[in-house]
């Protein structure tokens, strides 16, 4: 069988299940990430499966979100994860020295192993020819324990890139291009691999940045082979006896061809509030601007933000705009200011941050009442930024800095020929920040630190016989996970806390939600089309079980979300009509009567919707082990009971 890069690596790995797309598999995975503000959960629940040292080949523990520290809560979960890796044998990335995307393509992918991260943009590692895959906390921690993950087998999509790229076009034009024909459901069940005689053109920086924001298309992940950009990104980080080349065998079959010709790309941006709301810049040339924000696991490589100081300079940041950058790592800053970059970009006025997920993730760097934002970032769901009535841009790096200059959204082309970078033949490398893990004998007398901040993981009993209670909300398509848990320095700063978080929960929807569905003891979510997409953070998930939430009624679910869903035992119900969607109000009291038994069989689920004196049905479309874990009332007690 001729077969595709990413049927490559699945087969290599496939635990159980075959290479048919919508069937489950499960797979071996090699290595894991977290991050700080889903890693806390995710090891709490490492804690819980108890097994005492991790069982992948590499696991790593990186702090980059949570880093403003205005209270004591940031610096607690530090100091738990450090001592959580010291004590289970991971590594540890210290605060400070990177965004653990960025990172972990430089210092640990490897082409042709299977990465799980609890983090959404897992799929940078894509680039370096990685099957990299985002999930909930709670399907890490099983990872680490050694347990193979379980998803649906994707069907494959090729992206074919042919032609020579068009001056100023880069990889985010690439991924938007692919944002504005598919939309951010367009991904949903599916691989994006990329092939075609214009992949050479593209380093492994460019391709991460693809592969990175194919998230927002809702796909599984997106992957690139390992050719000979891949090795040479590998040597020049010191790593040459990693690669091992990773092509696609002649012949391979697609379940899809998409076609992007490079030669007719042009610069492109994406508008409020959704990554597919795509456009050339050139459409939008003259808006005025008020910020400019370069930096995010998406675009913040050396490559990137050597781009912007060429562009900038010997000039000066225009006075209407704030120009903030946030490189990717320690890696990449040391780079800048060893190759005198670094000094462009003060000498421009740019404002430089951390080396860590910053305003991208809301924490600071909010714009002004009104403001207009041009970021090289992913996402730009509405107040992601800090304020809800700011609007947000996405783009390519150089766009940015053109616009940086002028104060008004620029297409680069206006000016004159393209900068052009060479890459390292040799990065700058110093693991010292990155923290191995201990010998065993070491291991296991470390101690465990625990603040205040870190409060134990709420549970749930199994499903009731019967669930009834109000809709507490009802909302439209393309809910975001910031929807449901917002963004922002202060409520991500109580991620180790479920209790104090979920006061959050649809905060900036509905302010009085969580009142009442403390009130009602529960109830019912319900939503439109690919409810929950965005984010991988699970407690979109735990907050609303915890106050109660026992379905989530919707037209469709993002992947990730619909996981974390079963994961903590809340129904994902998808309506059978547009009508009963449409027919069904806020408050309305639903009835689910013998709710065990109707889980068990595979027939449509009987909903009354007691105030309006009417049934419908709905499908709780679930694979053999997800029904079990929600009779059990979600995964952690499925695990303890069965394993
Ligand atoms: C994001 O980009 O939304 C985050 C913050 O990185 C999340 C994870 C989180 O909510 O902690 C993600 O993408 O998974
Ligand atoms: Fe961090 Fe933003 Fe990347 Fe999420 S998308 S990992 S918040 S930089």
């Amino acid at each position: 069988m001729n077969l595709s890069v990413a049927e490559k690596i699945i087969k290599q790995h496939l635990v159980a299940g075959d290479l048919t797309p919508g069937e489950e598999i499960s797979l071996r995975i090699d290595q894991t990430l977290t991050q700080d503000s889903t890693g806390t959960m995710a090891y709490l629940q490492f804690e819980a499966i108890g097994v005492s040292r991790v069982r992948t080949e590499l696991s790593v523990s990186y702090v980059d979100h949570n880093t403003l520290q205005v209270g004591f809560e940031n610096a607690d979960d530090h100091r738990f994860l450090q001592s959580i890796a010291a004590r289970y044998g991971l590594h540890f990335s210290r605060p400070g020295n990177g965004i653990c995307h960025q990172v972990h393509l430089e210092r640990f992918g490897v082409p042709g192993k299977t990465l799980l991260g609890s983090d959404s943009h897992t799929p940078t590692g894509g680039g370096l020819g990685m099957l990299a895959i985002g999930a909930g906390g709670l399907d890490v921690a099983l990872a680490m324990a050694g347990y193979p993950f379980h998803l649906v087998m994707p069907r494959i999509v090729l992206v074919r890139l042919t032609g020579k790229i068009a001056p100023w076009a880069t990889g985010k034009d690439i991924v938007l291009e692919l944002l504005r024909r598919v939309t951010v459901k367009g991904g949903v069940g599916k691989i994006f691999e990329y092939g075609g005689d214009g992949l050479a053109q593209l380093s492994v920086p460019e391709r991460a940045t693809i592969t990175n924001m194919g998230a927002e298309t809702g796909a599984t992940t997106s992957v690139f082979p390992g050719d000979e950009v891949t090795r040479a990104f590998l040597r020049a980080q010191g790593r040459g006896d990693s690669f091992a080349p990773l092509v696609a065998d002649e012949g391979a079959v697609y379940d899809e061809v998409i076609e992007i010709d490079l030669s007719q790309l042009v610069p492109l941006v994406a508008r409020p509030h959704m990554p597919d709301r795509v456009c050339p810049v050139s459409e939008l040339q003259g808006l005025r601007v008020d910020q400019v924000a370069i930096g995010s696991c998406t675009n913040s490589s050396y490559k990137d933000l050597a781009t912007v100081a060429e562009i900038l300079r010997g000039k000066t940041v225009y006075p209407g705009v704030s120009l903030i950058i946030s490189p990717g790592s320690r890696q990449v800053l040391a780079m800048l200011a060893r190759k005198g970059y670094l000094s462009d970009l003060i000498a421009s006025g740019a404002r430089i941050l951390e080396n860590t997920c910053g305003p991208c993730i809301g924490m600071g760097q909010a714009p002004p009442t009104g403001g207009v934002s041009l970021r090289t970032f992913n996402r730009n769901f509405e107040g992601r930024c800090g304020t809800k009535n700011a609007s947000v841009y996405l783009a390519s790096p150089e766009v940015a800095a053109a616009t940086a200059l002028t104060g008004v959204l620029t297409d680069p082309r206006t000016l004159g020929e393209p900068v052009k970078v060479a890459l390292p033949r040799r990065y700058l490398i110093n693991d010292r920040l990155i923290i191995p893990p201990l010998e065993p004998s070491r291991a296991e007398g470390a101690e465990i630190i625990r603040g205040p901040n870190i409060q134990p993981l709420p549970g749930r009993e199994a499903l009731p016989s019967e669930l009834t209670g109000p809709v507490l909300i009802k909302l439209g398509h393309d809910v975001t996970t910031d929807h449901i848990l917002p963004a922002g320095a202060r409520i991500t700063a109580l991620r180790s806390n479920i209790p104090a978080i979920s006061r959050y929960i649809f905060s900036q929807v509905d302010p009085t939600f969580y009142d009442r569905a403390k009130e009602a003891g529960g109830g019912f979510i319900v939503g439109g089309m690919n409810y929950g997409q965005g984010s991988s953070r699970e407690h979109a998930a735990l907050g609303p079980m915890y106050l109660g939430i026992k379905a989530v009624l919707a037209l469709s679910f993002a992947r990730i979300h619909r996981s974390n869903l079963i994961n903590f035992g809340i129904l994902p119900l998808v309506f059978l009509k547009g009508e009963d969607y449409d027919s069904i109000q806020a408050d309305d009291r639903l009835t689910i009567r013998d709710v065990r038994a109707q889980a068990l069989s595979e027939q449509p689920v009987l909903v009354v919707n007691e105030t309006q004196g009417h049934r419908f049905i709905v499908n709780l479309t679930v694979q053999e082990r997800e029904r079990e874990v929600l009779l059990a009332g979600g995964l952690l007690n499925y695990v303890r009971e069965t394993l």
